[in-house]
């Protein structure tokens, strides 16, 4: 029986099918993007050409240390794939990411590339996103007040999450790009598109893990094997 790096695997072995010579390919982060990230490296080393623009710092330093080339996203502003993990997804392949913090720059990214393929093993599809907490980056200034304002914006949806703030131990957690992160815990999530709405109307909301309209494909690896979703 396949464990669940394995399972991760597979689907990361799948998206390199999906990988054609002179791509310009977004580079996602997380544990799958990282199985990815090492099996791309192999065809690389094989001779395919092709390059990459990272999600995170995390993702560009392993990419890097296995030879895979990498350029800015100021370099290389439009992308052609790009494949990256989810937490959760549902049959509308809408999905919540950032679990692993790299929310903001994953959602650049995926919104710069003409396709996204979202590998996972199957836990992560669902039928009603929300189980997972719903990252949300946040400004440092004013943090309460921002947490006040998702308060209040939720509770107009007639929401009432449980929100914390991210810590690695006892210090805040820091984004790549220098902001902090809410996790908030909403249960189920009816109407994704009308909250993310909500959220972006606050101010110190920088970005949220709701990918909506973005991902074109997933490729969900099971026991039973690979299935497709479109
Ligand atoms: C990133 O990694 C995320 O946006 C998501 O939070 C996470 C998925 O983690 P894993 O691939 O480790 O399950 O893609």
């Amino acid at each position: 029986m396949a464990d669940m790096q394995e399972l991760k695997r597979q689907a990361a072995k799948a998206a390199l099918e999906r990988v054609e010579d002179g791509m310009r390919l977004g580079i996602g982060t997380g544990s799958t993007a990282e199985a990815f990230i090492r099996l791309l490296a192999e065809r690389v080393e094989g001779g395919l050409g092709i390059v990459g623009v990272t999600t995170s710092e995390r993702s560009e330093a392993l990419c890097r240390e296995l030879g895979i080339p990498t350029a800015t996203l100021e370099a290389v502003p439009q992308l052609d794939l790009t494949v990256d993990g989810a937490d959760e997804l549902d049959a509308r392949l809408r999905l919540i990411k950032g679990g692993g913090g790299a929310l903001l720059r994953e959602k650049i990214v995926a919104a710069a590339s003409d396709r996204m393929l979202v590998i996972a093993d199957a836990s992560k599809r669902v039928e009603t996103l929300g189980d997972f907490p719903l990252p949300i980056e946040i400004n440092g200034f004013g943090l309460i007040a921002t947490f006040l304002a998702i308060q209040k914006a939720s509770r107009a949806m007639g929401l009432a999450p449980d929100m914390t703030l991210r810590r690695v131990g006892e210090e805040p957690f820091i984004t790549d790009s220098g902001h902090l992160i809410l996790d908030a815990s909403f249960g189920r999530i009816e109407e994704p598109e009308a909250l993310s709405a909500a959220l972006h109307s606050v101010p110190g909301v920088v970005e949220h893990g709701l990918f909506l309209g973005l991902a074109t494909e997933a490729i969900l690896a099971s026991q039973d094997g690979i299935s497709i979703l479109r």
